[in-house]
């Protein structure tokens, strides 16, 4: 029955942080375009790599953007889709296996089935096979309107590499499909080039490889620096086709891309030794949202992926008390210095939780397990609440019409 949800939603709902008075509905009515960048750590940002820049065009662009420098994905097996999930629902992820496969024929609450009672059109635009992932079940399961998969782009071997299509073709044929759509939508564009095992074709190599005896690290390095190219090349046509002015523009990492394998490189390229703290900081992917006519800065709140869901709703002036949603509101005033990931390590102000040890963030060194405590509770609470929720399909009974009396202003029990 429901009483498993009530339970939750007490929990939910009592830890629920008001938006910031100043962004609740900023950007009402406007486009919201989101990016997911393939495999794309933190790190990269306003870093060399022999002497040049990593991501010229990103370094540039989050100085007019609100950019999140301490930003953790959540994700499980379940990679790019745990990450749209986490985005869509702002729940998390399974620890075993990709929910986007075993639970798409749950009721879910995403953000384009809300978003259809305030007009937007909601489409996900990725140049691969539609059933990857299963992609185009689950889809219909979060209230997309459309799909745009392989079948609608132009894909030849010349602008193709590695995964299938490349990134600035991508995003060229995506700015048609935008200009097609009914407006406002709530668009989601996935790249793909930036994907293990990281090839790329001569013409498109920016920057050279870094030089060290693991290919896989060296290789990550130009395949980043092309969607960085990408990026503003696709940025450029948003402001030719006057669609800039009018979106939001949200760009994440989904995930990362070098593994814990390649520690021992990336601690001789970091000039630091990987530690199991330095392994979750790592864990860091950039979060950038680029809101037209408001100034850039930079954020240190701690935060994850499962928050951009009430971030987003929230700057279109919708609310979410009434929500089942683990995340907060990324612009909230007073909210929680704390992001935990799918694994049970956790992240807070002062503290990081990995592997049953407590660090110091600061010095990045064990102290007692005391200092984590209270967090280790909440974690197992979250996972464990979380899970429940896909399990037992429990979204179910926070049906239709409480969603849409909740959506209309009005109050739900
Ligand atoms: C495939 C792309 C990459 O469509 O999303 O998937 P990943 O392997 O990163 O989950
Ligand atoms: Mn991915």
């Amino acid at each position: 029955d429901g009483s498993e949800l009530a339970e939750i939603a007490n929990y939910v709902r009592a830890g629920f942080k008001e938006p910031d008075k100043k962004m609740f509905g900023i950007a009402k009515n406007k486009n919201i375009i989101l990016i997911s960048m393939e495999s794309t750590q933190n790190f990269v940002i306003n870093q060399k790599v022999n002497g040049q820049e990593i991501t010229p065009f990103l370094n540039e662009f989050i100085k007019e953007s609100f950019y999140f420098e301490n930003f953790y994905h959540q994700t499980g097996q379940g990679k790019t889709s745990d990450s749209e999930f986490l985005v869509d629902n702002s729940l998390y992820p399974l620890s075993r296996g990709a929910v986007f496969f075993t639970h798409a024929g749950n009721q879910f609450k995403a953000s384009p089935e809300i978003l259809h009672y305030y007009g937007y059109f909601t489409a996900s635009l990725h140049a691969n096979n539609k059933s990857f992932w299963n992609r185009d079940i689950m889809y219909k399961t979060l209230g997309y309107d459309r799909y745009y998969s392989l079948a609608d782009y132009h894909v030849t071997e010349k602008n193709s590499v590695g995964w299938g299509m490349k990134d600035i073709d991508f995003f060229q044929q995506s700015v048609r499909h935008l200009n097609e759509m009914p407006k406002p939508f709530y668009a989601k564009l996935i790249t793909l080039t930036n994907h293990f095992p990281f090839e790329l074709d001569e013409e498109d190599q920016l920057i050279e490889p870094y030089t060290s005896n693991n290919k896989t690290v060296n290789h990550y390095f130009p395949t980043v620096r092309y969607t960085d190219e990408a990026l503003k090349l696709f940025i450029q046509q948003l402001k030719d086709q006057g669609l800039y002015n009018d979106s939001v523009i949200i760009i994440y990492g989904d995930h990362y891309g070098i593994s814990e394998n390649h520690n021992k490189t990336m601690g001789e390229f970091l000039g630091k030794e990987i530690t199991p703290f330095e392994s979750i900081q790592l864990q860091r992917v950039p979060l950038i949202i680029h809101i037209p006519g408001m100034k850039g800065q930079t954020v240190s709140t701690v935060a994850g992926q499962i928050d951009l869901r009430p971030t987003i709703l929230h700057l279109l002036g919708v609310e979410t008390k009434a929500d089942i949603q683990f995340g907060t509101d990324l612009f909230s005033k007073d909210r929680l210095q704390w992001t935990l990931l799918r694994d049970g390590s956790f992240i807070t102000q002062d503290h990081v939780f990995a592997k049953d040890v407590c660090y110091d963030k600061t010095t990045g060194e064990p102290i007692e397990k005391r200092f984590c405590m209270p967090y280790i509770k909440k974690a197992k609470t979250e996972l464990e609440y979380s899970d429940k929720i896909i399990y037992g399909d429990l979204l179910r009974f926070y049906n239709k019409h409480d969603l849409v009396r909740n959506h209309r202003g009005e109050s739900i029990d």
